[in-house]
Protein backbone atom coordinates (compact mmCIF):
# COMPACT_ATOMS: atom_id res chain seq x y z
CA UNK A 1 0.00 0.00 0.00
CA UNK A 2 1.30 3.41 -0.76
CA UNK A 3 2.45 5.89 1.90
CA UNK A 4 0.40 9.16 2.51
CA UNK A 5 1.45 12.36 1.15
CA UNK A 6 0.75 15.90 1.22
CA UNK A 7 0.44 15.47 -2.63
CA UNK A 8 -1.59 11.96 -2.75
CA UNK A 9 -3.70 13.16 0.08
CA UNK A 10 -5.58 16.00 -1.87
CA UNK A 11 -8.47 15.50 -4.70
CA UNK A 12 -8.97 18.28 -7.92
CA UNK A 13 -12.49 19.28 -5.83
CA UNK A 14 -13.04 22.92 -6.11
CA UNK A 15 -12.79 24.28 -2.48
CA UNK A 16 -16.49 26.06 -1.41
CA UNK A 17 -15.80 27.15 1.98
CA UNK A 18 -15.42 30.68 2.87
CA UNK A 19 -12.09 32.35 2.50
CA UNK A 20 -10.53 32.69 5.78
CA UNK A 21 -12.65 29.65 7.61
CA UNK A 22 -11.53 27.69 10.29
CA UNK A 23 -12.63 24.45 8.39
CA UNK A 24 -8.99 25.10 6.35
CA UNK A 25 -7.14 24.91 9.76
CA UNK A 26 -8.94 21.22 10.37
CA UNK A 27 -8.29 19.97 6.25
CA UNK A 28 -4.76 20.71 7.55
CA UNK A 29 -4.17 19.05 10.64
CA UNK A 30 -6.00 16.02 9.30
CA UNK A 31 -3.97 15.79 6.12
CA UNK A 32 -0.67 16.30 8.19
CA UNK A 33 -1.21 13.73 10.95
CA UNK A 34 -2.46 10.78 8.53
CA UNK A 35 1.03 11.72 6.82
CA UNK A 36 2.93 12.21 10.32
CA UNK A 37 1.33 8.40 11.16
CA UNK A 38 1.97 6.77 7.97
CA UNK A 39 -1.47 5.35 7.89
CA UNK A 40 -2.09 4.20 4.27
CA UNK A 41 -4.57 6.17 2.09
CA UNK A 42 -6.85 2.60 1.54
CA UNK A 43 -7.27 2.11 5.74
CA UNK A 44 -8.42 5.75 6.29
CA UNK A 45 -12.47 5.48 6.43
CA UNK A 46 -13.64 9.09 6.38
CA UNK A 47 -17.55 9.31 7.79
CA UNK A 48 -18.79 13.53 7.44
CA UNK A 49 -22.24 14.92 8.42
CA UNK A 50 -24.42 17.46 6.87
CA UNK A 51 -22.93 21.05 6.89
CA UNK A 52 -20.19 23.33 6.18
CA UNK A 53 -17.77 20.64 7.85
CA UNK A 54 -19.28 17.83 5.66
CA UNK A 55 -17.47 18.99 3.04
CA UNK A 56 -13.70 18.07 4.23
CA UNK A 57 -15.09 14.77 2.35
CA UNK A 58 -14.65 15.76 -0.81
CA UNK A 59 -10.74 17.51 -0.26
CA UNK A 60 -9.10 13.76 1.15
CA UNK A 61 -8.41 11.42 -0.73
CA UNK A 62 -9.42 8.55 1.00
CA UNK A 63 -12.70 5.99 1.64
CA UNK A 64 -15.75 8.37 2.55
CA UNK A 65 -19.17 7.96 3.65
CA UNK A 66 -20.93 11.53 3.44
CA UNK A 67 -23.66 10.59 5.97
CA UNK A 68 -26.82 11.96 6.88
CA UNK A 69 -27.99 14.84 9.47
CA UNK A 70 -26.62 13.71 12.75
CA UNK A 71 -25.67 10.08 12.21
CA UNK A 72 -21.64 10.44 11.90
CA UNK A 73 -21.52 7.85 15.01
CA UNK A 74 -23.77 5.05 13.95
CA UNK A 75 -22.40 5.01 10.35
CA UNK A 76 -19.11 4.95 11.96
CA UNK A 77 -19.59 1.71 14.62
CA UNK A 78 -21.31 -0.01 11.76
CA UNK A 79 -18.05 0.20 9.68
CA UNK A 80 -15.73 -0.22 12.62
CA UNK A 81 -17.25 -3.14 13.65
CA UNK A 82 -17.58 -4.89 10.15
CA UNK A 83 -13.83 -4.19 9.79
CA UNK A 84 -11.37 -3.30 12.37
CA UNK A 85 -8.39 -2.97 10.06
CA UNK A 86 -9.97 0.56 9.21
CA UNK A 87 -8.89 3.80 10.98
CA UNK A 88 -12.30 5.15 11.37
CA UNK A 89 -12.20 8.96 11.50
CA UNK A 90 -15.63 11.02 12.10
CA UNK A 91 -15.91 14.95 11.14
CA UNK A 92 -19.63 16.20 12.33
CA UNK A 93 -20.65 19.80 13.05
CA UNK A 94 -21.88 21.41 16.92
CA UNK A 95 -25.32 21.05 15.04
CA UNK A 96 -24.97 17.36 13.74
CA UNK A 97 -23.54 15.90 16.62
CA UNK A 98 -24.82 17.90 19.62
CA UNK A 99 -28.47 18.87 18.51
CA UNK A 100 -29.73 16.29 15.86
CA UNK A 101 -27.02 13.60 16.41
CA UNK A 102 -26.96 14.17 20.46
CA UNK A 103 -28.62 10.94 21.35
CA UNK A 104 -25.68 9.06 19.31
CA UNK A 105 -23.19 11.00 21.30
CA UNK A 106 -23.04 9.47 25.16
CA UNK A 107 -23.66 5.59 24.06
CA UNK A 108 -20.94 5.80 21.80
CA UNK A 109 -18.41 6.92 24.53
CA UNK A 110 -20.26 4.50 27.19
CA UNK A 111 -19.28 1.66 24.85
CA UNK A 112 -16.13 2.34 24.05
CA UNK A 113 -16.23 2.33 20.38
CA UNK A 114 -13.79 2.43 18.90
CA UNK A 115 -13.77 5.50 16.44
CA UNK A 116 -12.24 9.13 16.90
CA UNK A 117 -14.54 11.80 16.45
CA UNK A 118 -13.63 15.29 15.50
CA UNK A 119 -16.44 18.17 15.73
CA UNK A 120 -15.97 21.06 13.98
CA UNK A 121 -17.43 23.26 16.59
CA UNK A 122 -18.18 26.94 15.40
CA UNK A 123 -21.54 27.07 17.65
CA UNK A 124 -24.06 27.80 14.63
CA UNK A 125 -25.42 26.10 12.00
CA UNK A 126 -23.20 27.18 9.51
CA UNK A 127 -24.32 25.67 5.79
CA UNK A 128 -27.76 26.94 6.80
CA UNK A 129 -26.61 30.17 7.62
CA UNK A 130 -25.95 31.19 10.92
CA UNK A 131 -29.21 29.87 12.97
CA UNK A 132 -28.00 28.95 16.80
CA UNK A 133 -26.99 25.36 17.98
CA UNK A 134 -26.49 23.64 21.10
CA UNK A 135 -23.36 25.16 21.87
CA UNK A 136 -24.14 28.89 20.83
CA UNK A 137 -22.90 31.13 23.59
CA UNK A 138 -26.03 32.59 25.70
CA UNK A 139 -26.96 36.19 24.48
CA UNK A 140 -25.58 35.32 20.43
CA UNK A 141 -27.97 36.81 17.92
CA UNK A 142 -29.43 35.28 14.66
CA UNK A 143 -32.23 34.84 12.27
CA UNK A 144 -33.73 32.32 14.41
CA UNK A 145 -33.26 34.23 17.87
CA UNK A 146 -33.31 37.93 17.22
CA UNK A 147 -33.38 39.01 20.91
CA UNK A 148 -30.40 36.37 21.32
CA UNK A 149 -30.40 32.57 22.74
CA UNK A 150 -32.40 32.30 26.01
CA UNK A 151 -30.65 28.91 27.59
CA UNK A 152 -27.68 28.36 28.31
CA UNK A 153 -24.94 26.43 25.96
CA UNK A 154 -24.13 22.71 26.24
CA UNK A 155 -20.56 21.71 27.16
CA UNK A 156 -19.56 18.51 24.87
CA UNK A 157 -16.88 17.70 26.76
CA UNK A 158 -18.97 17.48 30.20
CA UNK A 159 -21.11 15.05 28.36
CA UNK A 160 -18.30 13.30 26.96
CA UNK A 161 -17.11 12.90 30.70
CA UNK A 162 -20.17 11.96 31.88
CA UNK A 163 -20.56 9.28 29.57
CA UNK A 164 -17.13 7.84 30.40
CA UNK A 165 -15.34 8.56 27.14
CA UNK A 166 -11.92 7.12 27.46
CA UNK A 167 -10.22 10.02 25.22
CA UNK A 168 -11.49 13.71 25.69
CA UNK A 169 -9.72 16.54 24.07
CA UNK A 170 -9.83 19.92 23.10
CA UNK A 171 -8.53 21.78 20.28
CA UNK A 172 -8.52 24.90 17.85
CA UNK A 173 -8.03 25.95 14.48
CA UNK A 174 -5.49 28.98 14.91
CA UNK A 175 -2.73 26.23 16.52
CA UNK A 176 -2.69 23.75 13.82
CA UNK A 177 0.02 21.99 15.10
CA UNK A 178 -1.47 21.26 18.30
CA UNK A 179 -4.29 19.91 16.75
CA UNK A 180 -2.45 17.56 14.46
CA UNK A 181 -0.92 16.27 17.87
CA UNK A 182 -4.47 15.83 19.26
CA UNK A 183 -5.40 14.21 16.34
CA UNK A 184 -2.60 12.01 16.36
CA UNK A 185 -2.51 11.00 19.91
CA UNK A 186 -7.09 10.62 19.33
CA UNK A 187 -5.70 8.28 16.40
CA UNK A 188 -3.45 6.26 18.32
CA UNK A 189 -5.62 5.88 21.11
CA UNK A 190 -7.34 2.21 21.59
CA UNK A 191 -11.23 3.31 22.18
CA UNK A 192 -13.73 5.97 21.43
CA UNK A 193 -11.63 9.21 21.21
CA UNK A 194 -13.64 13.03 20.94
CA UNK A 195 -11.81 15.62 19.67
CA UNK A 196 -13.87 18.77 19.88
CA UNK A 197 -12.28 21.39 17.79
CA UNK A 198 -13.26 25.06 18.63
CA UNK A 199 -13.66 26.05 14.64
CA UNK A 200 -14.18 29.66 13.79
CA UNK A 201 -17.42 29.65 11.13
CA UNK A 202 -15.90 34.05 10.36
CA UNK A 203 -19.32 34.57 8.03
CA UNK A 204 -22.10 33.74 10.71
CA UNK A 205 -19.89 33.91 14.32
CA UNK A 206 -18.96 37.29 14.73
CA UNK A 207 -18.39 36.76 18.42
CA UNK A 208 -15.87 33.84 18.72
CA UNK A 209 -13.44 34.97 16.28
CA UNK A 210 -10.17 34.10 16.05
CA UNK A 211 -9.68 37.11 18.52
CA UNK A 212 -11.70 35.90 20.79
CA UNK A 213 -9.82 32.74 20.99
CA UNK A 214 -6.49 34.23 21.03
CA UNK A 215 -7.08 36.61 23.63
CA UNK A 216 -8.53 33.31 26.10
CA UNK A 217 -6.95 30.20 25.14
CA UNK A 218 -4.12 28.55 26.99
CA UNK A 219 -2.84 24.99 27.01
CA UNK A 220 -3.62 21.93 29.42
CA UNK A 221 0.40 20.96 29.26
CA UNK A 222 1.49 24.09 30.54
CA UNK A 223 -0.89 24.26 33.59
CA UNK A 224 0.30 20.71 34.65
CA UNK A 225 -3.03 19.10 34.22
CA UNK A 226 -2.82 15.29 34.94
CA UNK A 227 -5.02 13.70 31.89
CA UNK A 228 -5.66 10.81 34.07
CA UNK A 229 -7.75 12.75 36.79
CA UNK A 230 -11.45 12.32 35.85
CA UNK A 231 -12.32 15.27 38.36
CA UNK A 232 -9.49 17.41 37.36
CA UNK A 233 -10.56 16.87 33.88
CA UNK A 234 -14.15 17.65 34.87
CA UNK A 235 -12.99 21.02 36.61
CA UNK A 236 -11.17 22.11 33.83
CA UNK A 237 -14.07 21.38 31.25
CA UNK A 238 -16.25 23.59 32.95
CA UNK A 239 -13.98 26.83 32.45
CA UNK A 240 -15.10 28.82 29.75
CA UNK A 241 -14.94 32.45 30.30
CA UNK A 242 -11.21 34.68 30.19
CA UNK A 243 -9.39 31.16 30.19
CA UNK A 244 -10.23 28.39 27.49
CA UNK A 245 -7.98 25.30 28.38
CA UNK A 246 -7.10 23.26 25.37
CA UNK A 247 -5.37 19.84 25.28
CA UNK A 248 -5.53 16.42 26.22
CA UNK A 249 -8.68 16.56 29.38
CA UNK A 250 -8.67 12.92 30.18
CA UNK A 251 -7.70 9.90 28.76
CA UNK A 252 -7.97 6.26 30.49
CA UNK A 253 -7.09 2.50 29.11
CA UNK A 254 -10.52 0.45 28.88
CA UNK A 255 -11.95 -2.46 26.79
CA UNK A 256 -13.05 -1.73 23.42
CA UNK A 257 -16.80 -2.52 22.91
CA UNK A 258 -15.97 -5.48 20.37
CA UNK A 259 -13.43 -7.27 22.80
CA UNK A 260 -17.09 -8.32 24.92
CA UNK A 261 -18.59 -9.89 21.83
CA UNK A 262 -17.46 -13.08 21.09
CA UNK A 263 -18.54 -13.39 17.62
CA UNK A 264 -16.08 -10.26 16.91
CA UNK A 265 -13.34 -9.81 19.04
CA UNK A 266 -11.26 -12.45 17.01
CA UNK A 267 -12.21 -11.87 13.41
CA UNK A 268 -14.37 -8.85 11.87
CA UNK A 269 -17.83 -9.63 10.02
CA UNK A 270 -16.11 -8.99 6.70
CA UNK A 271 -13.56 -11.76 7.45
CA UNK A 272 -15.80 -14.38 8.28
CA UNK A 273 -17.18 -16.62 5.67
CA UNK A 274 -20.47 -16.15 4.87
CA UNK A 275 -21.51 -19.65 4.49
CA UNK A 276 -21.14 -20.00 8.28
CA UNK A 277 -23.52 -17.26 8.69
CA UNK A 278 -26.99 -19.56 7.39
CA UNK A 279 -28.63 -16.59 6.16
CA UNK A 280 -31.27 -18.99 3.84
CA UNK A 281 -32.22 -20.84 7.16
CA UNK A 282 -32.54 -17.20 8.84
CA UNK A 283 -34.95 -16.42 5.80
CA UNK A 284 -36.94 -19.49 6.07
CA UNK A 285 -37.18 -19.23 9.67
CA UNK A 286 -38.79 -15.46 8.60
CA UNK A 287 -41.44 -16.81 6.08
C1 LIG B 1 -32.40 15.50 8.81
C2 LIG B 1 -31.96 16.90 8.49
N1 LIG B 1 -32.35 17.91 9.29
C3 LIG B 1 -31.97 19.18 9.00
C4 LIG B 1 -31.19 19.42 7.92
C5 LIG B 1 -30.80 20.84 7.55
N2 LIG B 1 -29.43 21.13 7.94
C6 LIG B 1 -28.42 21.00 7.04
S1 LIG B 1 -26.95 21.40 7.68
C7 LIG B 1 -27.67 21.78 9.17
C8 LIG B 1 -26.87 22.27 10.34
C9 LIG B 1 -25.45 22.40 10.11
O1 LIG B 1 -24.81 22.87 11.26
P1 LIG B 1 -23.54 22.16 11.83
O2 LIG B 1 -23.77 20.72 12.03
O3 LIG B 1 -23.10 22.92 13.03
O4 LIG B 1 -22.51 22.26 10.64
P2 LIG B 1 -21.70 23.52 10.04
O5 LIG B 1 -22.42 23.91 8.80
O6 LIG B 1 -21.70 24.58 11.07
O7 LIG B 1 -20.36 22.93 9.77
C10 LIG B 1 -29.04 21.57 9.15
C11 LIG B 1 -29.95 21.81 10.29
C12 LIG B 1 -30.80 18.33 7.11
N3 LIG B 1 -30.00 18.51 6.04
N4 LIG B 1 -31.20 17.09 7.43
S1 LIG C 1 -20.39 29.57 6.54
FE1 LIG C 1 -18.91 29.56 8.23
S2 LIG C 1 -18.40 27.41 8.58
FE2 LIG C 1 -19.37 27.57 6.56
S3 LIG C 1 -17.67 27.76 5.11
FE3 LIG C 1 -18.34 29.83 5.63
S4 LIG C 1 -17.04 30.45 7.36
FE4 LIG C 1 -16.89 28.23 7.16
MG1 LIG D 1 -21.66 24.37 13.17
Amino acid sequence: MERPTRINLKTDETNTWCPGCGNFGVLRALQSAIVDLGIPREQVMLVTGIGCHGKIYNYVNVNGFHGIHGRVLPVMTGIKLVNHDLTVIGHAGDGDQYDEGLGHFPHAARRNIDVKLFTHNNKVFGLTTGQTSPTSIQGYVSKTTPRGVFPPRIEPLKIALASNASFVARGWVGDVDHLKELMKAAIQHKGFALVDILQVCITFNRIQNYQFYRDRIYKLKEQGHDSSDYYAAMQRADEWGDKIPIGIFYQVDRPIYRSSLPQLEKTPLIKQPLKAVGFSEFLQELT
